[in-house]
């Protein structure tokens, strides 16, 4: 007899979209685990609350430069071989806008994702071991970078990738300056706390199209405007080398970019080693491999 997961977090089943309360955690770890370190009480209270924290400069200068060159000699390639699954380009057009999978293959980010100021706090917060999810850079190319819509990344996760529980946390390493004006990434601080669940059905292969413009999956505009009322918008900005952690859930997105100045950042995503993806809970076959990760192996 198979077992059936429960589905806590229903979404995109319904005509009606919903919010209702988070319920799992947000800090996953005992007392013990949690005074542990690295991250102060302070620090913990406040990403309990409002679902994010930002670090100005983590990331020194020469580190960046090292990230940037890894990066132009991926962008080179995957100009020269559009086959790259791994690749995704911008809607419309044929510009790079993200390239998954970058800790697999790529030296200097299978590193980044060991690196203690990323893996270290995940640890923690998560409670125990953790594999990486999901890895990519986001180019958000200068002109013609467009949006990210507003969306709950854990959405997408349980219900394409069969994620169970809140479990999991974004890490955005700015390789470019992030400023107020090329396209830096918004939360909504404490929207974490509630589910949205959307309306509409999951076409088959959605990831093909929701990667360059996400209609699926994405709150309606009462729901958002609900949860901006409530939470506001927050916009971390700073230069290359500062790093924004992310809870799963927390409502996010990023505006087109119209200036000349790109805005790459590099997400690693840890899932802890209790939450490994399941069977979708729409009923679309699993996403491949380089988008969420089926063979979890402890960092
Ligand atoms: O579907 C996903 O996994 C991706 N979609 C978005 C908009 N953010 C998270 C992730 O990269
Ligand atoms: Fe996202």
């Amino acid at each position: 007899m198979t077992m059936m997961t429960t589905d806590l977090y229903p979404s995109r089943v319904a005509d009606q979209a919903g919010i209702t309360p988070r319920q799992d955690p947000v800090l996953h770890a005992t007392e013990a685990q949690l005074r542990a370190g690295p991250l102060s009480a302070d620090e913990l209270a406040f990403f309990d609350k409002n679902g994010y924290l930002f670090w100005p400069g983590r990331f020194t200068p020469a580190e960046v430069e090292r990230f940037r060159r890894e990066l132009d000699g991926m962008q080179s390639a995957a100009s020269r071989d559009d086959s790259e699954p791994q690749m995704v380009r911008e809607p419309g057009g044929t510009a790079v806008r993200s390239i998954f999978a970058v800790h697999e293959g790529q030296p200097v980010f299978a590193a980044m994702a060991r690196d203690p100021r990323l893996c270290g706090v995940a640890r923690q917060i998560l409670g125990g071991d953790v594999y990486i999810h999901q890895s990519r850079v986001n180019f958000k190319p200068g002109f013609i970078g467009k949006e990210f819509y507003w969306h709950s990344d854990f959405e997408t996760w349980h219900v394409e990738d069969g994620m169970p529980h809140m479990r999991a946390i974004s890490f955005s390493l700015l390789l470019d300056d992030n400023l107020p004006y090329n396209g830096p990434l918004m939360v909504m601080p404490g929207s974490h706390h509630h589910y949205i669940s959307c309306v509409g059905r999951t076409p088959a292969d959605h990831y093909k199209q929701s990667l360059r413009r996400q209609e699926y999956g994405v709150p309606d505009p009462e729901s958002l405007t609900r949860m901006y009322e409530q939470c506001g918008i927050a916009m971390p900005t700073g230069p290359a080398g500062s790093v924004l952690m992310f809870e799963c859930n927390i409502l996010h997105g990023s505006n087109s970019n119209i200036t000349p100045l790109s805005r790459r950042n590099v997400f690693m995503v840890y899932n802890s080693l209790e939450n490994t993806l399941g069977a979708p809970f729409a009923d679309v076959p699993p996403r491949p491999e380089h988008i969420a990760c089926r063979r979890p192996a402890a960092l």
